[in-house]
């Protein structure tokens, strides 16, 4: 039986109540992957959040009272608790606590498959945990029923944990520069091809459409972050040879801990040549999808490369057309798919394709930009060996 599951969240002032409500349908999506249903949303407005206890104090009472009385598993807050907040929260709310970061760690736990992606996910777990082995140690005391006075025991202990905690992340990191080491010989053997990397945010179909270039077999399913691992594959465009890569989708809000732990992964989209960057447009939130991409791109330090905009899933995509004598200003959600595609073309500098990888709409002319594209750097780059074509 899933466990019951209940979000909670403050909204600010910057924040729409349709944005609230799409940031809140993902903390569900995302719980949905960690095997919780979402049974009731709580949100409060205000100016910043609680530094003490994130929510107000009469919010705060109302979730713990509504988790007593529906028999709720555990909390979920839509942000990253500081240690001392948890800890405060936990003394008001009757089940468990976790937060937005902790949950998404939880997550890449059970999708690594390789060591190398399991490496990686535990060294973020480890720095998650470091500054909060304070809160589980007088956690401890106080169940012993201990005072849990400072310098106490329990305090030499948790100084004795930090140590442990820092070794093994030492530890662990070393391993990762041995692996990083040896596939960056691996890439280096790739004989100067051209390489190609999907990014987009979690999702949008990266996988789908690279099992539909590369025929290749990457898994693709409707859960978040269903890759963790880089794949890269070999791909023969007329007689063009190219590398793609598919690799871990981005989200907002992603914590730190995974994007420096997931540097090396990143790596092959950091030494791209050509970024497929794959958009759901059937999502509402899409263009701020992009925005989030864009940015944890330039974070990357890959916010330069050059970029072919592909729009996917517009199998998916509907709009509310509007009434010939409706006045009101018409928004994105009132744009057909046609007046979205002119608004696009006109605005981006990036070129810009709009398909569906599932039902295979746009698919060729996909193959033919791209085949053009990588033509024209494979050519800048050798511009002696143009006997290919
Ligand atoms: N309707 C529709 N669904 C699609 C399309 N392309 C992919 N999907 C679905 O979207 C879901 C996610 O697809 P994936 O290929 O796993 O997406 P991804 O971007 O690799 O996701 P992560 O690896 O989790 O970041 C799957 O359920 C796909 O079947 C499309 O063109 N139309
Ligand atoms: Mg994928």
């Amino acid at each position: 039986m899933p466990m019951r599951a209940v979000l909670a969240t403050v909204i600010t002032d910057k924040v729409t109540e349709t944005q609230a409500a799409e940031y809140l349908d993902e903390l569900a999506f995302l719980a949905h992957t960690a095997g919780a249903e979402t049974i009731r949303r709580f949100t409060q407005k205000l100016s910043t959040p609680n530094s003490r206890i994130y929510m107000g104090p009469g919010k705060l009472d109302e979730v713990a009272r509504y988790c007593e009385e529906n028999e709720v598993d555990v909390v979920i807050f839509d942000d990253e608790l500081s240690p001392s907040q948890t800890r405060n929260i936990e003394k008001i709310i009757p089940c468990r606590v976790i937060d937005r970061t902790r949950l998404i760690l939880n997550i890449f736990t059970t999708r690594a498959e390789t060591a190398y992606a399991k490496t990686q996910v535990q060294v973020a777990q480890l720095e998650y945990m470091l500054p909060r082995l304070t809160g589980m140690w007088t956690h401890l005391e106080r169940q012993r029923g201990g005072t849990g006075t400072r310098g106490g025991a329990g305090e030499r202990e948790i100084e004795t944990d930090r140590r442990r905690v820092r070794e093994r992340i030492a530890h662990l990191k070393e391993e990762l520069k041995k692996i990083d080491r040896q596939m960056a010989t691996q890439r280096g053997g790739r004989g100067g091809m051209v390489r190609v990397a999907l990014v987009g945010y979690t999702n949008v179909g990266k996988s789908t459409l690279m099992n539909l270039i590369a025929k290749s077999d990457v898994f693709a399913e409707n859960k978040l972050f269903a890759t963790l691992d880089t794949t890269v594959r070999k791909v023969v465009l007329e007689n063009l040879p190219f590398l793609l890569s598919d690799t871990v989708g981005f989200i907002r809000k992603l914590p730190t801990e995974l994007v420096e732990s997931f540097k090396s992964t990143l790596d092959e989209v950091r030494e791209a040549d050509l970024l497929l960057h794959v958009v759901d447009i059937s999502h509402p939130g899409f263009e701020e999808q992009i925005g989030v991409v864009r940015q944890t791109l330039a974070d990357i330090g890959a916010g330069d490369k050059p970029v072919f905009m592909v729009f996917n899933k517009i199998d998916a995509y509907t709009y509310i057309k509007k009434d010939e004598d409706d006045l009101t200003p018409a928004g994105r959600e009132n744009l057909s798919l046609d007046d979205l595609k002119k608004t696009w073309m006109g605005k981006e500098n990036a070129p810009a394709i709009f398909i569906s990888a599932r039902e295979k709409i746009g698919i060729d002319r996909l193959r033919e930009d791209l085949y053009h594209m990588v033509r024209e750097i494979h050519a800048g780059r050798y511009p002696f060996n143009n006997y290919l074509y």
